[in-house]
């Protein structure tokens, strides 16, 4: 993300308190998208959220629109939202008005695949100016038989259809995926530095980061790992995670496997991570 490079930032924020965490770690380093959008949104509520943390908290000024609603209900985060906000659909049109401004644009996906699918298959001669830097998606990895990593599993068809459709006319991939940030070191957890200076912080902003991995604990029983800071950190250009240069191909329920030869390539992360650094230049950014 340098100089006249535009950014989009596309995240399912309000249920896993990642996105929370990632977009606070942008702004902290004074990278403000010029456009956020919000994926499988539980309409508005996500968009809400954002526009209470941009504007309230944050104090930054970002267009945020609201994704498609995917019919999922992960969303926890009501109880931190003082107002009702109006949400709107004009991410196509907002996300092509920034891609055809500049020569070339960075999309941080944080989310499904669902919104940047759309614009890909409307506007393919776009694709050669975006690169996505995507969390999501399992290369030789799995929890367990059949397990889809979520932001593939919300809408296979849609990563699908980025993965080889967008790859195919140019669009650059790098992936961040579960095989690398599935890892216990990356968790903020009650005892982590991270949490315990959040959570005794007189700053609001910081606090909220604590109360929202409260919000998460509670519901899901284990505390969140930072898939999508760290995948922030990578668009950014910090050298936390080691990527190879390999084909994908993705079926119709979402499974990745390497692809054949003679087929774009793609930049995926590797699984081992320099965790503990990364959380330590995740705690100095938030932090300080
Ligand atoms: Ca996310």
């Amino acid at each position: 993300v340098t100089g006249s490079t535009k950014l989009i930032v596309i995240t399912d924020i309000g249920y896993d308190p990642d996105d929370m965490f990632a977009l606070a770690y942008l702004i902290k380093r004074g990278v403000i998208p010029d456009l956020i959008v919000t994926s499988d949104e539980v309409f508005p509520f996500r968009r809400a959220c954002l526009a209470h943390f941009c504007t309230d908290v944050w104090q930054v000024r970002v267009p945020i629109v609201t994704g498609i609603d995917l019919g999922s209900r992960n969303f926890i985060s009501d109880t931190l939202l003082p107002n009702q906000w109006n949400g709107g659909s004009a991410f196509n049109l907002e996300m092509t008005r920034i891609i055809e401004s500049s020569e070339s644009t960075t999309i941080i996906g944080l989310g499904g695949f669902t919104e940047f699918a759309l614009v890909a298959t409307r506007h393919p001669h776009l694709l050669r100016r975006c690169h996505l830097i995507q969390m999501g998606g399992a290369l030789d990895y799995s929890h367990r038989d059949g397990w889809i990593e979520h932001n593939i599993r919300i809408d296979p068809a849609a990563a699908e259809r980025v993965l080889s459709y967008g790859v195919n006319r140019g669009l650059k991939v790098t992936l961040v995926g579960a095989q690398t940030t599935f890892d216990q070191r990356l968790q903020v957890a009650a005892g982590s530095r991270i949490y315990y200076g959040a959570r005794t912080s007189s700053n609001y902003a910081l606090k909220l980061l604590a109360l929202h991995a409260d919000l998460f604990a509670q519901e899901k029983k284990h505390w969140p790992m930072m898939h999508d800071p760290l995948t922030c950190s990578v668009a950014l250009g910090e050298t936390f995670v080691e990527f190879e240069e390999t084909a994908i191909a993705i079926d119709e329920q979402g499974h990745m496997q390497r692809g054949g030869i003679g087929m774009p390539t793609i930049r995926v992360s590797r699984p081992n991570c320099d965790a503990l650094g990364f959380m330590k230049h995740l705690e100095g950014v938030l932090l300080r």
